[in-house]
């Protein structure tokens, strides 16, 4: 099992990836299992810089901040930094037991365009899913224990118990519930069997309607944001077949917000009312990375 007060204890097996620019790195570890049986399991390790918090700075600029001097010309001089501990924390994410699809959504990989028409979801992408949440490799566990109160419940920031049209609004894993420019909630309708916006028609518009007014409500109300400074949007394709929402602060830089990905839940609200089917019937274009399954069904059968 994974230490919860230390990072001691996980093997470093590779690097899966190294983002200078988003300063992330991704790592796969093996980790003791529970048992006695001296078992190693996997793990994915994510550590993140964070950004700065307006409140330390000054605490920064002092001589527990000790410098080593890496270049003086003129009037210019750049040095090597050591915070104090406090003041130099960054985020860990640990995805333990980790699947093999895991580790390859966390490994650096080339991307490739696919289109999907309505008959490439029936022949491909459909019994894709269902083979793989046959044999669990999606577990949405996580998501069904939200759902049921069972973990994160005291972080729920809004509910809609209703079984058609409610949900649940809460922060989403990749923020630190901290810094308002950086929010990101999702809203996780209670209706089950909705996998992704593929299965939508105009019969769900009271939900989506439900989920955006609330949503967007609550938001202002408890963090001050207007509808004006947030992204409310789906995945398509998602990474966790339960339909579900992101909502975020709209100055966040973030991967999966641009037209290969990210579908407005406002477009999507009025695309159904003009056609009921249109994302029954829709091609969809997006990006599938060289070693995504789907990416190697589509390309099995000739499409890519
Ligand atoms: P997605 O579009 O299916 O996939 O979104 P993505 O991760 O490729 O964007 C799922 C969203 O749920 C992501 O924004 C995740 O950060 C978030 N998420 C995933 N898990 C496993 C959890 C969790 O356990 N708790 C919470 N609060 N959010 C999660």
């Amino acid at each position: 099992t994974v230490n919860r007060s230390t990072l001691s204890g996980i093997g470093l097996v590779s690097v899966l990836n190294d983002n200078s620019s988003r300063k992330v790195a991704c790592l796969h570890g093996k980790v003791a299992s529970d048992g006695n049986d001296g078992q190693l399991c996997d793990a994915v390790i994510i550590l993140e810089k964070k950004p700065f918090d307006q409140n330390n700075l000054q605490q920064l600029l002092s001589k527990k901040t000790k410098l080593t001097v890496d270049l003086q010309n003129d009037i210019y001089s750049t040095f090597t930094a050591f915070p104090p501990p406090e003041l130099s924390d960054i985020k860990a994410t640990i995805i333990c037991p980790a699947t093999e699809k895991h580790i390859r959504k966390y490994t650096k990989q080339k991307s490739f365009i696919v289109q999907e028409t309505a008959s490439d979801y029936q022949n491909i992408t459909l019994p894709y899913l269902e083979k793989q949440i046959a044999a669990n490799v999606f577990n949405i566990q996580w998501v069904f224990n939200i759902l049921e109160h069972k973990v994160e419940s005291e972080r729920i920031i809004y509910e809609d118990p209703d079984k058609e049209n409610g949900f649940i609004l809460l922060p989403d894993m990749k923020w630190d519930r901290v810094d308002k420019t950086a929010l990101y909630v999702i809203a996780i309708p209670h209706k089950r069997g909705l996998r992704s916006l593929r299965d939508l028609s105009a019969e769900h518009i009271p939900l989506l309607e439900n989920i955006l007014t609330k949503g967007l409500a609550v938001i202002e109300e408890k963090f001050g944001l207007k509808s004006s400074e947030l992204r409310v949007y789906f995945h398509y394709q998602p990474s966790y077949y339960h339909l579900h929402i992101h909502f975020n602060n709209v100055e966040l830089d973030m991967p999966g917000t641009g037209a290969l990905r990210a579908h407005l839940l406002a477009d999507v609200i009025e695309n159904l009312t003009l056609s009921g089917n249109y994302y029954r019937n829709k091609t969809f274009t997006f990006e599938l990375r060289e070693n995504d399954n789907l990416y190697l069904e589509f390309q099995r059968c000739g499409k890519v």
